[in-house]
């Protein structure tokens, strides 16, 4: 069993070794497998390996201690199927209550949010175009999800981390796995089926002139059913929601108040095509630089492929689950980002002298309208959602900058 020298590696990285150079002994997967089975295995490898990496790097004072994290004060975010029972009821109350406290956004900025939680849907949708397909997209959103979490900390009481979402894991049944079951303990299950006189044409992805992305629908379509968040109402957008037979939906007010239900349309077929264990493997495996790593991850322009990223998002489905402005609205958003953050920590990991500071990219959707090149000292800025302004630079690291967790 290859775990087993894995762990006596950790404690052996944990005891002596300089890991900055990376000596650990463990055998590396080269290559994606194309056996699931194999390729979870590959997976896990990489996460202990990255985990091994960073702790010995924190217990060999590698990594720098201006932020202060150190082996006894580094969080670990899990796997949601790993939380307990209370540890779920934790989070999810946490979440509710960030929905039932009231907004800071200023109503002349956006004059539909109501929520502490609309905070963070609403900077999003502002900079929705400053985020993605950019040299800020991975940074950011690993900025935006630990500010919700030190959100939930501090004005919800919240003591865990967040959760993340092992999509792989989830790609026998969507409506079964423990994030999206329906229960008391998942963040509510699938939408209510469409009836007989919906339409069940593809959702059509368009991005400039690129052809036409088709994806199925999924298995609901309507509104959640069952579980935390069947009482909670999506306020802001849509903003450019994709809906069946291609039409797109938008609010003649997108950032005003526009109460609706969550909808989900669980569509397993898209992490089986998208985001399936050969495919997470192969992302952080098959991509050197960090240009041709983020573009994989959120899908190569006119490849065909969603990549990772919009494999999970549109599994989801519904609203605002297919509108890339207002996709936090669902609250399973910050399980799916935990694990694109984890995706990237792994390969950052792998090579930390050519990856930790590596950034490509401008500040601009496919540098549309072009823009500057993102550096080290671009500043982010999240608004009325939570935290400083912080350059770029104070992000690149789990355990640098205000940041001090690892995945496991
Ligand atoms: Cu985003």
């Amino acid at each position: 069993m290859r775990y087993t020298t894995l762990v006596g590696g950790a404690l052996a990285l944990l005891s002596s070794t300089p890991v900055l150079a990376q000596t650990a002994s463990t055998t590396l997967p080269t290559a994606a497998s194309t056996s699931t089975s194999q390729a979870a295995s590959q997976l896990n490898t990489l996460s202990q390996y990255a985990k091994n990496v960073t702790t010995g790097n924190l217990d060999n004072g590698v990594t720098s201690k201006r932020g202060g994290c150190n082996l006894s004060n580094l969080k670990i975010r899990r796997e949601w199927s790993t939380f307990s029972t209370a540890q779920k009821e934790a989070y999810i109350n946490a979440v509710l209550c960030l929905q039932s406290k009231p907004s800071r956004t200023p109503s002349d900025l956006v004059s539909g949010a109501r929520t502490r939680y609309d905070d963070f849907v609403a900077t999003h949708i502002n900079q929705t175009l400053n985020i993605h397909y950019t040299g800020t997209f991975l940074a950011w959103h690993r900025y935006f999800t630990w500010e919700f979490e030190q959100t939930l900390i501090n004005e919800c009481g919240y003591t865990g981390t967040v959760p993340y979402w092992n999509w792989p894991a989830s790609a026998n049944s969507l409506e079964t796995y423990s994030v999206f079951d329906g229960s008391a303990t998942s963040m509510s299950g699938n939408g209510a089926p469409r009836g007989p006189n919906d339409t069940d044409s593809d959702i059509e992805l368009t991005l400039g002139n690129y052809p036409i992305v088709y994806l199925p629908l999924g298995t609901g379509g309507g509104c959640v059913t069952s579980g935390p968040f069947v009482n909670y109402t999506v306020n802001l957008g849509p903003v450019a929601l994709s809906l069946p037979g291609g039409a797109t939906g938008a609010a003649a007010n997108p950032l005003g108040y526009n109460p609706r239900c969550l909808k989900r349309d669980l569509t397993t077929a898209l992490i089986q095509r998208y985001a399936n264990f050969t495919s997470v493997v192969s992302l952080i495996l098959n991509n050197n630089d960090i240009a041709d790593f983020q573009l994989a991850m959120q899908g190569v322009p006119g490849s065909g492929s969603i990549g990772v990223h919009g494999g999970g998002h549109y599994a989801m489905g519904g609203d605002p689950g297919r509108d890339v402005f207002v996709s936090p609205g669902d609250p399973a958003f910050w399980h799916h980002h935990g694990m694109i953050d984890r995706v990237w920590w792994i390969w950052q990991t792998l090579d930390l002298a050519n990856r930790q500071d590596a950034i490509s990219g401008t500040n601009t959707f496919l540098n549309n309208p072009p823009s500057a090149n993102t550096t080290l000292d671009t500043v982010i800025d999240l608004g009325y959602a939570a935290g400083e302004m912080i350059a770029m630079r104070e992000l690149m690291s789990t355990t640098g900058g205000p940041f001090c967790y690892i995945y496991l």
